[in-house]
């Protein structure tokens, strides 16, 4: 049989996140800006992924209103599924079967000793210590079919997801060596520069996590007054001295995770934050912190509600969104599976 061609590939960026529980102010810098400033230039797809969010224990009620709530969210965050030259695709990981099919083939090009390394899957083994399931240790294998699917050039993550991303290269660069063929795309991850690791307010040894919530956790839902009282309490260092505002991430964690969000939210370097606020004490650098958030935070969660009050306009976007992605997925799986030699269907 001959290998089916790779078809000519353009820029396409592609990225998820899951929909379990409300994402936090690590997911807006680190994920959705970012991401989204890619469709000026690429075709541009983004999912909710639901199959990766039910690797810990969903209620159900809660997926199903959290997986509208998080498209609601990229959406008022700008992605814009009607922009005549270049529509971005929204829809839901469980409305493309392809997804679950591909990552049950590429379990067999991904070694458990590789997925073994994963930190994630470390970090998750000890934070959902009573369910350590088989789903949570092949996350990755999955996370490698859904952007193999759409031939991405660019992925989009948060520091936290690069680890999974080289493996997804990995695995793609397997397959086509076993046979010679170029059937997957190799993709690149980017990292943006800044809010690539928003911490916790209250640790910022640790990032900040929807499934964390807390003090040290600011979520998108958040009221002005919670925001402030978030940044009043974060953790910071005892230096008292006019130099104390500086960016030194090693040295001084706390402040550096406050001029990061600073910047993140007003677009620009963290240094620049530091210098505009030089000679001040931390109060000032947490007011600061808080209304830079609270500034970013009002517009977005007007546009989310608009969302959320006309359902059936977010299900149009979702029902259009499986409808573009399930043909270039199935694409691919086909061109995989004629690679290794399946039967097609007769
Ligand atoms: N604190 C963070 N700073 C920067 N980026 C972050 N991301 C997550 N937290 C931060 C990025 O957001 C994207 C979507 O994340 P996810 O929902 O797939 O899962 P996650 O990385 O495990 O994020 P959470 O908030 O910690 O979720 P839970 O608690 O449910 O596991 C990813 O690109 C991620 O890098």
């Amino acid at each position: 049989m001959q290998p089916m061609e790779l078809p000519a590939v353009q820029p396409t960026v592609l990225t998820g996140i899951q929909p379990s529980g409300v994402p936090t102010l690590g997911n807006y810098l680190g994920f959705f800006k970012p991401a989204l400033s890619f469709q000026a230039t690429h075709r541009a797809y983004y999912f909710i992924v639901d199959h990766h969010a039910i690797t810990a224990r969903q209620a159900p009620a809660d997926l199903l209103a959290n997986t509208r709530e998080v498209a609601a969210w990229y959406l008022a965050a700008g992605l814009n599924p009607e922009n005549p030259n270049n529509p971005a695709t929204l829809f839901v990981q469980s409305h493309v079967r392809a997804h679950v099919e591909l990552g049950w083939i590429l379990n067999t090009f991904t070694q458990m000793g590789e997925l073994e390394r994963m930190t994630q899957y470390k970090d998750k083994s000890v934070q959902h210590a009573q369910n350590i399931n088989v789903g949570l240790f092949g996350y990755p294998v999955l996370q490698a079919a859904d952007i193999l699917l759409y031939n991405a050039t660019d992925v989009p993550v948060g520091d936290d997801q690069k680890q999974h991303v080289e493996l997804c290269r990995d695995i793609a660069l397997r397959f086509n060596h076993h046979y010679g063929t170029s059937t997957f795309h190799v993709p690149k991850h980017t990292i943006p520069p800044h809010g690539a690791r928003v911490r916790d307010l209250q640790d910022p040894t640790k990032k900040m996590s929807k499934s964390r919530p807390g003090l040290g956790c600011v979520l998108l839902t958040d009221t002005p007054e919670e925001v402030e009282k978030k940044f009043k309490r974060a953790v910071t260092d005892s230096d008292t001295g006019p130099d104390a505002i500086r960016y030194a991430p090693e040295e001084k964690p706390g402040v550096a995770n406050l001029l990061e969000i600073i910047a993140g939210c007003r677009d620009q370097t963290p240094q620049q934050a530091a210098v505009q606020l030089h000679g001040q004490q931390y109060g000032a650098l947490k007011a600061e912190a808080a209304a830079a958030v609270n500034a970013m935070l009002q517009p977005l969660q007007a546009a989310q509600q608009g969302w959320l009050q006309n359902t059936q306009k977010l299900d149009d976007v979702l029902r259009r969104g499986a409808a573009q992605a399930e043909p270039v997925a199935n694409a691919t799986l086909a061109r995989v599976k004629a690679a290794m030699g399946y039967l097609p269907p007769l």
